[in-house]
């Protein structure tokens, strides 16, 4: 017990200082499982898992899915820096819509989508004007837990977006390690060396459960035009 807050103490010395300030200043929206708003609390509050247990915290996400005209998907290797999961591969964007007026917006999802855009450009440097808000489809919603490494992890209400539009792109490397375009069979093959431990590929588990139950229907329906029809916001998953 001692050895493990010891080192709990040296992992929060050494946490990367951009990301620790984030870990204060996000305040992130806590809600219930039916996603009723329910209050807030800090980032860092709601990413530990001791917390996240004994108060049964649960916050509202977001995940984008950004293809370009040719179709294929932009996937993300998260930083070394990140607190949760660094180092995984994962989609495109991810984050959380913080307790502030604009990203509480139910209205249509605005308030999300309004969290996704500003985030697209802190993390991959995509103006506002390449993702307007109006142009992004909200599929549906996802609740998982899932641990990271030591005492963090996820505890998330997490909206599923796609967004299907040329974009310049420029990583942030405080948040990003790298970028890829993948089409479905090169997706397949980094899913399959994550699975056998190849090459040290890992994927989010969040990821991971959007393509294993949704991705390829909704894949489909952006080489049709079909997406939209696809939207569920009354079920959560
Ligand atoms: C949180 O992502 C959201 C999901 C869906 C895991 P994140 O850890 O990348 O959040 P942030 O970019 O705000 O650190
Ligand atoms: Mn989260």
């Amino acid at each position: 017990l001692v050895a493990t807050t010891k080192g709990q103490e040296v992992l929060e010395e050494g946490m990367d200082p951009v990301q620790k300030r984030l870990m204060f200043e996000d305040e992130c929206i806590l809600v219930d499982e039916k996603d009723n708003v329910v209050g807030h609390d800090s980032k860092y509050n709601c990413h530990l898992m001791e917390k996240i247990e004994a108060e049964n915290l649960l916050h509202r996400a977001f995940s984008v899915f950004l293809f370009n005209s040719k179709n294929e998907l932009l996937l993300q290797k998260r930083s070394a820096t990140k607190v949760t999961f660094p180092l995984v591969w994962t989609n495109t964007c991810c984050s959380h819509p913080l307790y502030r007026e604009s990203e509480l917006i139910q209205e249509g999802n605005l308030g999300v989508r309004n969290a996704a855009q500003r985030k697209l450009y802190d993390e991959l440097g995509i103006v506002a004007e390449d993702a307007p808000v109006d142009e992004f489809t909200c599929l549906g919603r996802i609740h998982y837990k899932a641990a990271s490494d030591g005492k963090w992890g996820e505890h998330e209400l997490d909206y599923l977006l796609f967004l299907h539009r040329d974009v310049k792109v420029q990583p942030n490397p405080e948040e990003v390690a790298d970028i890829q375009y993948v089409n479905r069979e090169q997706l397949k093959e980094i899913i399959r060396k994550a699975d056998a431990g190849e090459d040290g590929i890992k994927l989010s588990p969040w990821f991971r459960i959007v393509a294993d139950n949704f991705l390829l229907d909704w894949w489909k329906r952006v080489d049709d035009g079909t997406l939209a029809e696809a939207a569920d916001m009354t079920t959560i998953h």
